[in-house]
């Protein structure tokens, strides 16, 4: 039996994936609400093809508990934030999990930590908690490292086809937890010591972090000079080998605008391109708020309360608002003291910042200048609602006349 601690955005479906594939699971989270939640046939996010998963785990035998359970496999997912002033991994939470492992856990257990950390940190933290309760790691314990990749927005797809890698210090445990996950998983599973694995899983999200500051850094020269940074991108990756991805608003969700500061904490004065990549992207909250206030200056419009922000989650049709440029501009506008902006999410069902619509229309009543900020499928489908009012296209989407871009 595997427990999976921690049912958030990646150990709930890693947990539902094993469960519908034969595999017998108990999920396990200290949030009482979230696990009775789900105890009562609910899912606790919004996700493309995730409510199938569920049911399909639920016909399985999945079962939710607060209470760790002793078993011979354990799969640890919980969040690993960044400390904001060193900007090390923050492994707090892993470290009280493995403890509370350590509490019920027999010998001959393996542990396999699913949340990313950076390289060293299972050596640094996770090894020494386990030789404190008595275990010799490679003996009576068995610890492994298997990084998750699935990307949200996508992750039932992902889980079953991305490849995976598997950092173990003795091979043969690997390639056991590497059956495991083969259970659901049709991609490539690499095994590797734990080092590498937490490496890559961190060099994964820095590569991606980098690509979009250095896109960012385009639209701002293209912004100073007056091109088109959307079609100078579209041709050159024309080129067969440039691959530059698109400028937003701003790098939100709890990887990409988190993981790399892993590497500028542990790394300071080794890691100066992640370092400029993260304030860049940091920056772009900011660098639209300035747009917006640009472009009433040329409109005459003086009432930023007919200003209105479209999306509030960190990207495109999820439901997790964690790090969302959105949230970064309304703090930096409170800063600035002008609040006043109107907000609209499809996704956010509860009231989170003020002056919140629920209701498309009504919240294009309310306003006369639309900035889009996430690319919602529902805006993509209403464009035509649009036509008439100002707008701020932050993701090129909208092909009305006169929209304006970052
Ligand atoms: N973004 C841009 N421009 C782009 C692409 C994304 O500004 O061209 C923004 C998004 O709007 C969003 C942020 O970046 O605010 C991050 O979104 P994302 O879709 O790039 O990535 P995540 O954070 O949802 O998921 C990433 C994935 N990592 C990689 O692709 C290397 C996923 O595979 C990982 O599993 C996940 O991080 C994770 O959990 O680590």
């Amino acid at each position: 039996m595997v427990n999976v601690i921690g049912l958030g955005y990646i150990g709930l479906p890693t947990a539902m994936m094993l469960a519908s594939h034969g595999v017998e699971v108990i999920g396990t989270d200290y949030n009482k609400e979230l696990v009775a939640t789900l105890n009562a046939g609910k899912m606790t996010f919004k996700e493309k093809g995730i409510d199938e998963l569920f049911q399909e785990a639920v016909a399985a035998g999945i079962k939710f508990t607060t209470e760790y359970q002793v078993t011979d496999t354990y799969i640890v997912s919980v969040p690993t934030p960044y400390d904001k002033f060193s900007k090390k991994v923050d492994a707090c939470y892993v470290v009280a999990a493995v403890k509370d492992v350590m509490k019920v856990c027999p010998k001959g257990a393996t542990v396999v930590i699913e949340s990313t950390v950076s390289p060293g940190t299972i050596e640094k933290y996770v090894r020494p908690v386990i030789e404190a309760n008595g275990f010799t790691i490679g003996e009576d314990l068995n610890l492994v490292h298997a990084p998750e990749r699935i990307i949200p927005g996508n992750m039932v797809y992902e889980l079953l086809h991305n490849n995976r890698t598997i950092g173990a210090d003795d091979r043969a445990i690997g390639e056991k937890i590497k059956e495991l996950y083969a259970s659901f998983c049709q991609g490539e599973i690499v095994v590797t010591d734990i080092k590498t694995a937490e490496m890559t899983k961190v060099v994964e999200n820095t590569f991606r972090a980098v690509n979009i500051a250095f896109a960012n850094e385009l639209a701002k020269i293209c912004r100073h000079d007056n091109m088109d940074v959307y079609e100078i991108i579209r041709i050159c990756n024309m080129h067969p080998r440039v691959n530059i991805l698109q400028p937003g608003p701003g790098v939100g969700g709890h990887c990409i605008s988190v993981d790399p500061w892993f590497l500028v904490g542990d790394y300071p004065s080794l890691a100066k391109v992640i370092d400029e990549s993260m304030k860049t992207n940091d920056g772009m909250p900011d660098f639209v708020l300035n747009r917006i206030y640009e472009i009433m200056k040329e409109k005459g419009m003086t009432d930023i309360s007919r200003v209105g922000l479209y999306g509030l989650t960190y990207k495109e049709n999820v439901d997790d608002m964690r790090e969302s440029p959105t949230l970064q501009l309304l703090e930096s506008q409170e800063r600035h003291l002008a609040t006043g902006l109107k907000v609209y999410d499809p996704f956010i069902e509860k009231d989170v910042v003020a002056n919140q619509y629920h209701n498309l229309d009504k919240f294009l009543a309310a306003v006369d200048f639309v900035v889009i900020m996430v690319k919602h499928n529902e805006i993509k489908e209403n464009m035509d609602k649009l036509a008439g009012k100002v707008v701020l296209d932050c993701h090129n989407i909208c092909k009305l006349p006169g929209v304006y871009h970052i």
